[in-house]
């Protein structure tokens, strides 16, 4: 999973990158405006992983993970005639954006518009998306029409027409500034554009920057009734800090700050929440592990994301719910009680399901 983070010049990406990943790039209170990019693995922090290590005792832990860029230079103006060359190949090679918006007051920190404004600012960057997505559209649109005068013929010819008559729909909607998530575009009509990486198609995650003061009620600073989207708020600067803490000095700090969540944590879970994924879970006295899979993943899909050769082939997956899992403290117990299933190719997984594939190959 790949999350680009977006926002105006000194909105403080780079201080909910280091929040997110404990990482310590400089922050600064004047901006470049520059093009640069960090980039982060970070694992998605799981207590059920915990809890089932602590059973298992294996010689590796993994947990899922995630990776963020941080990705600066975007301002207004810079989408007029379509974003370009490393810029828009940051933005656009991520499965969702995570969009940093100021909405802490502090006259030591320049705004490049003069105010503290979180819709001003959201709208301005949506533009840019939209407009990037827009001209990209419309030069395609030219090529297809040559392309069809040309030589097209059959079933390429019938594939190139599609794709006109989708994106002359696409095209007067961009113009309104509707963002292609919006759109309610079908399944198929959406794979047809995924080539295209099309930013306002993806998953949109605004995080409001609130600096000190805690405003647990993101819908009290902006409304974004969009498809695909979520807004929630941080305390950047407070959260950098207990990142780049250790563990036990952090629950301290945490406990004295009145922090119950970290936002991290809630970052991650609107992430998977917005992209439509979650996890199974696999455990053995050799690794305990947590595996991303989109929500709707079959047991045979599961089997294929640890390795081609379980689904090809697959026999059974062995089901125990985690708790379940937990509450018996072994899979022979589970069994014992009637907790552990067999389950066939096409079972839905659940979240926290833990499974143990039988395959023969
Ligand atoms: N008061 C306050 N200042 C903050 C907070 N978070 C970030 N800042 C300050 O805002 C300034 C900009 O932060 P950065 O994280 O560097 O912002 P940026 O968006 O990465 O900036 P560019 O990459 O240069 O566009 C720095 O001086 C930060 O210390 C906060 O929660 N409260
Ligand atoms: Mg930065």
């Amino acid at each position: 999973m790949l999350i680009g983070i977006v926002g105006l010049p000194n909105s403080s990406k780079t201080t909910v990158f280091n929040a997110l990943t404990r990482g310590h790039v400089e922050t600064e209170a004047f901006s470049s405006g520059q093009f640069a990019v960090h980039q982060a693995v970070v694992e998605v922090p799981d207590p059920r992983i915990d809890a089932l290590a602590a059973i298992f005792k294996p010689k590796k832990v993994t947990y899922a993970r995630v990776e963020y860029k941080d990705i600066g230079g975007l301002d207004k103006g810079m989408s007029a005639g379509g974003l370009s060359g490393e810029i828009l190949g940051a933005v656009s090679q991520n499965d969702a954006l995570l969009h940093v918006v100021r909405a802490f007051e502090d006259e030591n920190v320049p705004h490049p518009y003069d105010s503290v404004d979180p819709a001003r600012d959201v709208a301005i960057l949506d533009a840019e998306l939209v407009l990037s997505d827009l001209v990209i559209v419309e030069r395609r649109l030219e090529r297809l029409v040559d392309q069809l005068r040309k030589s097209a013929k059959g079933a390429e010819r019938d594939r190139w027409q599609a794709e006109q008559a989708l994106l002359e729909r696409v095209k007067p909607a961009l113009e309104d500034e509707v963002p292609i998530r919006d759109m309610g575009l079908a399944p198929d009509e959406r794979k047809l554009l995924r080539g295209y990486q099309f930013l306002t198609a993806k998953p949109m995650l605004i995080v409001l920057n609130t600096g000190d003061v805690d405003v647990p009620d993101a819908s009290a600073l902006l409304a974004y009734p969009h498809a695909e989207s979520a807004v929630t708020t941080i305390r950047g600067r407070l959260e950098m800090e207990l990142a780049q803490l250790d563990a036990a000095e952090r629950a301290e700090f945490m406990a004295e700050y009145g922090v119950t969540e970290l936002g991290m944590d809630r970052v991650i879970r609107l992430s998977y929440q917005l992209l439509g994924l979650h996890s199974f879970l696999t455990a053995g006295d050799t690794e305990v592990r947590a595996w991303t899979i989109p929500v709707g993943a079959t047991a045979l899909e599961a089997a294929g994301a640890i390795h081609s050769d379980l689904a090809r082939g697959f026999i059974r997956a062995e089901v125990t719910a985690y708790a379940d899992l937990v509450a018996c403290g072994s899979f022979a117990e589970a069994k014992k009680l009637g907790k552990l299933r067999l389950e066939g190719r096409d079972y839905v997984v659940q979240d926290g399901d833990v499974i143990t594939v039988r395959f023969n190959v």
